[in-house]
Formats: C-alpha cells, structure tokens, sequence
C-alpha cells in the first residue's frame, strides 16, 4: 500500500460525504497519484465501515464495468467490485428522488442470490452455478461522485463503484430454467428503447462476473456467504435520467423492473 491509514480515512470520509451530500469531487487520484489498488480497495473497505458503524447493513455485492459495452463507455478494460447498502434500495415500480443524487445513470443487471459459500481462488462458472440459490432482475442506479463521470478505476474503487440506488424486480427464477447467456434484456426510458442486450454481454456468462468477484475476495482472505444478493454488473452502457423519466426494463424470463425519477 502505498497510502498511510490517515490518508485512508481522510479520503473516505470525503468520498462518503460527497455521496450522501450529492456533491461532485474531482478523481482522487488527481491529488495521489501513487495510490495503488489495494489503497483504493481500503477505501472502499473504510467507506463500509463508517455505514456500518451508523447502522446501515451491506445489501449486496456487485460487480461494475464486466460488459464490453460498458468497459467501451467509460474508456476501461478491467471490472471492479463493491458493495450496495440497505438504504439504496427502492421498490420496484416506486420513486427515485434525482435531486438526491449527482447524475445518475441507469443499467439493466442480472442479479442471483446464492445458497452455499463462495471462495476464491479457482472459482469458475461451474462453482457458481452451483451456489446459485435463484436468480433475479434488477436496475441499479449508478451515480459516480466524480466530476462529469470522469475517472480512473482506482478512483471508482475508492467510491464504492458509484454505487448509490437498485431495484429489484420480484419474479425469482431457478438457474436451471434459464440460459443467463442468452437471456435478453431491453431497457426503455420514456417508452423509448435506449439499449438491449443479453446476458452473453457480461464477460460471456454473467456467472463469470460472480467467479472473479469470488476470486477477488479470496485472494484478500474473504468469501462470498450463503444468502448473499450479488450484481453481476450492467449488460448494456449505462443510461443518464432526468427527473420525470420513466425507467422500464424487461428482462427475458425474468419479468420488468420499473421506476420513476421524480
Ligand atoms: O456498476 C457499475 O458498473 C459501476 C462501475 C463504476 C463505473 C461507473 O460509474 O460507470
Ligand atoms: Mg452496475
């Protein structure tokens, strides 16, 4: 590591308050230019623990940028990871405050809730598949801190991957009654198509997402837990809102999810 731990602290106390304050920052890396990636993943880790420390509990793991549409659009080849809070979800079909939020942009997500351990290293498609309890659509609302969306991906790291809201549509399904690869996905705004997909577009198999999040853990000691909610990441690029749109995305098999930003 390259950062000292008041460094850390510093930088996630400024993060978390640009999140919950709606207020834009510049990339941290603009002012450390030496951090390295597990200064970036401490962050993230002290970002976590200062929600925790006031109550707040980790609603999910997710993983970000594991589309090439996705890497394509924000200039990057290599997923990140991080985590959702409790208090960023929104009810299927309810109401998403923008002013709440800097800029956010909406992406199309399968989504799997697992029922046994997942650890790391040598997880693949097959290991997931087989923690796989049921599968699940959501739209997670991405809102990067940084000025203009505009950033590196130690940056991102730091800021828990732009996390900020998702909505989880409620028609669960087994594994074994879908293909994830060729499951299609169309993601409407306004009635208007802005971008589709399936499932193929996340790293070829969205349980790849899930094996290298598991992977990533183990190689830090952690494991995925039974009866963990995970993101597998965006299938399509990521789409800005403004208030008064309606957000409506159809996931094949798996139903629609629908929000409102007011
Ligand atoms: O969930 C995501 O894919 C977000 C990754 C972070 C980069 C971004 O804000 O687009
Ligand atoms: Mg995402």
């Amino acid at each position: 590591m390259k950062l000292d731990n008041a460094t850390i602290l510093k930088l996630a106390e400024h993060l978390e308050n640009a999140e919950l304050q709606a207020k834009d920052v510049t990339k941290i890396t603009d002012d450390y230019p030496d951090m390295d990636w597990d200064d970036a993943y401490a962050i993230q880790d002290e970002i976590r623990r200062r929600k925790e420390a006031r109550g707040n509990k980790v609603a999910g793991l997710k993983c970000g940028l594991t589309s090439f549409a996705k890497m394509k659009q924000m200039g990057v080849e290599t997923p990140v990871f991080g985590f959702v809070a409790d208090y960023m979800s929104r009810p299927d079909g309810g109401e998403i405050k923008h002013a709440e939020l800097i800029h956010p942009k909406v992406e199309a997500e399968i989504c799997i809730v697992t029922k046994a351990p997942l650890k790391g290293p040598g997880c693949h498609v097959g290991t997931v598949m087989a923690a796989v309890d049921f599968v699940l659509p959501a739209v997670e609302i991405i809102d990067s801190r940084y000025r203009d969306f505009k950033f590196d991906l130690k940056s991102v790291i730091a800021d828990n991957t732009s996390s900020s809201r998702f909505v989880i549509g409620g028609n669960m399904r087994n594994l074994d009654e879908l293909d994830l690869r060729t499951l299609g996905v169309v993601l409407e705004i306004n009635g208007e198509i802005k971008a589709m997909a399936a499932g193929a577009a996340v790293l070829g198999h969205p349980l790849a997402a899930v094996a290298m999040l598991a992977n990533h853990l183990g190689a830090r000691g952690q494991e995925i837990p039974a009866g963990t909610f995970i993101m597998t990441g965006g299938v399509t690029e990521a789409i800005a809102v403004n208030p008064g749109d309606n957000v409506n995305v159809r996931f094949q098999d798996l139903g629609s999810v629908s929000m409102r930003f007011v």
